[in-house]
């Protein structure tokens, strides 16, 4: 069978690297469309050699679509993948829209990827940093347990979007001509107060909840849960975040502090186990100054792991710096790697349609 596939939101940062990681995916392709605002239709934009006219976002766009991978912001996929679903697509959604609601899977391939036999249509990619972080955990978690995740995330602009990352690129100008850094964008379109994040950092990612935390640290909590457990609000693991933009353009870091239930594993045996787990490069050599960093990873697909080192105070916990590629591990590429899961377990249908 080869599959029609259509990309929501095709002209944004996501949507063009989901044009190529869809280029060089394992799935056959009969045909692609690709779907945007009003705005940007009639735009050509290549997929491998062949240019495709940008056409505008409707209901009855999807209509012999097989799958839509989507990146169009949460409102487009509330509205618009119902609709492709009774239409008889499976939507691959990159948005927080439906992360949390029942039926839906939110899948990591290569930790979760057996979630895939239950969806209804709509299946979730996580958000950005969870990905990354959820990547470089799980196999540690499935051999030795862990018991609690404290992390600190220090994400890149691209994460807030194309215009938040002009913003800053702007400020960075503006700093150097030793003119004023106008803010109007971030932290985030929706807050108050509006700060320059050049030559600073941001400890606000997203909107605040009622207890203080972010929407972002929320996401990173409850995303975690539902991945390595099924459930949001599973109590067999703590998880706790502390979300940072910083000034850098692509490429989260987070520093990961973990407590395994094994107190007898050694930093040996954590660095092999990162080593030889596919999608992870271990780059942890202290005495060669060898750890990941976003400039050298930026375009690459994989979760990069270093600094793995042991709590020298409290056995059986450990640190660990991971980044990745924030559109494409974070983003694109995961959800290319969910159809690809899709197709190879011929799960690209509807259920009752
Ligand atoms: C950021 N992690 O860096 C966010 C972007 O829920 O998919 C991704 C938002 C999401 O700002």
């Amino acid at each position: 069978k080869e599959y029609v596939v259509a990309i929501l939101g095709a002209t944004g940062a996501v949507g063009q690297r989901l044009i190529k990681e869809l280029a060089q995916a394992n799935i056959p392709i009969k045909q692609v469309k690709l779907l945007a605002s009003k705005k940007s239709v009639g735009k050509k934009l290549k997929f491998k050699n062949q240019e495709i006219i940008v056409e505008q976002a409707q209901p009855d766009s999807f209509t012999g679509v097989d799958i839509v991978l989507s990146s169009a912001g949460g409102a487009i996929s509330k509205k618009l993948l119902p609709e492709a679903v009774k239409r008889g697509a499976v939507c691959l959604d990159n948005t927080s829209a439906f992360r949390m609601a029942e039926n839906v899977p939110l899948v990591i391939p290569g930790v979760n990827d057996q979630q895939l036999a239950y969806h209804q249509g709509i299946i979730a990619n996580p958000n950005c940093s969870t990905i990354q972080m959820v990547a470089a955990l799980y196999p540690l978690h499935r051999r030795w347990g862990i018991k609690q995740v404290v992390v600190s995330t220090y994400q890149a602009v691209s994460g807030a979007g194309k215009k938040a990352w002009d913003e800053m690129l702007g400020q960075a100008q503006a700093r150097l001509d030793n003119q004023q850094m106008a803010a109007a964008i971030l932290p985030t379109p929706a807050a108050k107060k509006h700060y320059p994040l050049a030559f600073n950092l941001l400890p606000q990612i997203d909107i605040f909840e009622a207890d203080g935390y972010t929407h972002e640290e929320w996401k990173m909590i409850h995303e975690t849960k539902k991945i390595l457990f099924n459930d949001q609000d599973s109590n067999q693991i703590k998880v706790t975040a502390t979300c940072v933009r910083v000034p850098v353009e692509i490429g989260h870091g987070e520093a990961v502090y973990f407590i395994l239930q094994d107190k007898q594993v050694t930093v040996k045996e954590i660095q092999a186990e990162i080593e030889k787990t596919a999608g992870l490069i271990l780059q942890d050599d202290f005495k060669k100054q060898l750890y990941p960093q976003p400039l050298q990873i930026a375009g690459k697909r994989e979760t990069f792991v270093g600094r793995v080192r042991a709590d020298q105070e409290n056995l059986g916990a450990f640190h660990m710096w991971v980044v990745a590629d924030n559109l494409l591990r974070g983003a694109a590429t995961n959800t290319v790697e969910i159809a690809e899961c899709l197709v190879r377990k011929n799960l690209v249908r509807v259920p009752n349609i």
